[in-house]
C-alpha cells in the first residue's frame, strides 16, 4: 500500500455519509445494474484490497428453544423446525470449536445463542469464555438477543470484539416478521453495544417476502445509524421446514448482488458480509457478489443450525477468484 493508497483509504465525509435519504438509497436500487456495480467497485477498491475476504466461524453456543417469534428462524420454540433444544455448552466445547475455527484460517469466532436476552449469570459464563478464545489469538463475536447497557458493558470488559444484532428487515416490514420485540428494542440494544465502546455487527435479511422498498428501508435503517456498523451482514433467507417464512418465492440472484452493492455503495468503510443463504447459491452468483463489494464470510459446513457450503468448496471458490483470506499473507 503506497502512501496514496493509504491516504484514499482515510474517512471522506462526501462518501462515508449517515445522512443519506431514503430517495437517494431507492435511487442505488434503480440504477442499470452496471452503473450500481460500477459504484460499488470503486468505493470498493477505495477503502479495501478486492483479493481479501474476512472469514468468521459461528457456533450456536444455545440452541433452539428460543421464545421469540421471528418468522425466518428455526431456532423459535414456537415452529416444529424438528431441531433438537440444547443448553448453553460448556467452555471447553466451545474452546474446541474456537482452536479448529482457528486452524482453519478464520480471523474471528462468533458465538450465536437463541435467547431473547441473556441472564446475568449467562454474562458472567460468557466473560470468561471470551477472556479465553481471545487468548487464542481470535476476534470474538457474539450474538445473545437483547443487551441492557451493564452487560454490553461487562462483555466489552471481558474483551468481546463485536456485537451481531440485525435490523433484519424495513422498519415497516418488521412487524411481519418478528412481533415480540421491536425495532426500538433493537436500536437500543445496538446503542448500549457502541456505548460500551464494541464494534457493531449489523445487517439483515433478504427474501423473506419483502417488496424492493424494504430493502431500501432496510439499508437506510442501517446507513444513518449514528456511526455505521463496522460489519454488515447481509443474510439470504434459509428456509427451513416448520417456518412461517418456508416456501416464500426466491429472490433471483441478480437482485440479491444489488442488495450487496447497495450496502457497499452507503456504507463503503463497513465489511459486507456474505452471511446466510450460500449453501444454495452457485458460485457465480457469490462471486457476483464479491464483485459487488461483499469482503467477508463465513466458513465451516454449518452456519448456526443450517447447513453451509464447507472449507473445500470455499477454498475452490477462493483460489478460482485468486481471493484469500484476510489473515493470509502475500497478496497485492
Ligand atoms: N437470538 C439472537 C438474536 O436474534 O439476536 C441471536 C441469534 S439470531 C439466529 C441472529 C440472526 O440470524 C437473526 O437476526 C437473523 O438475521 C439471522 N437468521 C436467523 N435465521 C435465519 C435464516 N433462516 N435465514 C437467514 N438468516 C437467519
Ligand atoms: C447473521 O446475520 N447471520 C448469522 C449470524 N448473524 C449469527 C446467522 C445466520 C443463521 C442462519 C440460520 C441458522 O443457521 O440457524
Ligand atoms: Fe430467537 Fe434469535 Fe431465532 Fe429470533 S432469530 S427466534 S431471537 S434465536
Amino acid at each position: 500500500m503506497n502512501a496514496v493508497d493509504s491516504s484514499l483509504r482515510r474517512a471522506d465525509p462526501a462518501v462515508v455519509r449517515s445522512d443519506w435519504t431514503r430517495a437517494e438509497i431507492r435511487g442505488l436500487f434503480e440504477l442499470p445494474f452496471a452503473e450500481l456495480m460500477f459504484q460499488a467497485q470503486s468505493l470498493h477498491r477505495r477503502f479495501f484490497d478486492p483479493t481479501k475476504v474476512q472469514i468468521s466461524t459461528l457456533l450456536s453456543i444455545k440452541t433452539g428453544g428460543c421464545p421469540e417469534d421471528c418468522a425466518y428462524c428455526p431456532q423459535s420454540a414456537r415452529y416444529d423446525t424438528g431441531l433438537k433444544a440444547s443448553k448453553l455448552l460448556d467452555r471447553e466445547t466451545i474452546l474446541t470449536a474456537a482452536r479448529e475455527a482457528l486452524e482453519s484460517g478464520a480471523t474471528r469466532f462468533c458465538m450465536g445463542a437463541a435467547w431473547r436476552a441473556p441472564k446475568d449469570r449467562d454474562i458472567a459464563e460468557l466473560c470468561g469464555v471470551i477472556e479465553e478464545v481471545k487468548r487464542l489469538g481470535l476476534e470474538t463475536c457474539m450474538t445473545l438477543g437483547m443487551l441492557t447497557a451493564p452487560q454490553a458493558q461487562k462483555l466489552k470488559g471481558a474483551g468481546l470484539d463485536y456485537y451481531n444484532h440485525n435490523l433484519d428487515t424495513s422498519p415497516e416490514f418488521y412487524a411481519q416478521v418478528i412481533t415480540t420485540r421491536t425495532w426500538r428494542d433493537r436500536l437500543d440494544t445496538l446503542a448500549h453495544v457502541r456505548g460500551a465502546g464494541m464494534s457493531v455487527c449489523c445487517g439483515g435479511i433478504v427474501g423473506m417476502g419483502e417488496q424492493v422498498e424494504d430493502r431500501v428501508g432496510m439499508i437506510h435503517a442501517l446507513a444513518t445509524l449514528p456511526t455505521h456498523p463496522e460489519s454488515v451482514p447481509i443474510n439470504l433467507l434459509v428456509q427451513v421446514e416448520g417456518t412461517p417464512l418456508m416456501g416464500e418465492a426466491r429472490v433471483h440472484p441478480i437482485d440479491f448482488a444489488r442488495a450487496v452493492a447497495v450496502a457497499r455503495v452507503a456504507m463503503p468503510r463497513s465489511m459486507v458480509r456474505l452471511s446466510a443463504g450460500r449453501e444454495d447459491m452457485s458460485d457465480e452468483t457469490q462471486a457476483l457478489c464479491f464483485l459487488a463489494g461483499a469482503n467477508s464470510i463465513f466458513s465451516g459446513d454449518r452456519l448456526l443450525t443450517t447447513p453451509n457450503p464447507g472449507g473445500d468448496r470455499d477454498a475452490a471458490l477462493l483460489a478460482r477468484l485468486g481471493m484469500k483470506s484476510d489473515g493470509q499473507a502475500g497478496t497485492r
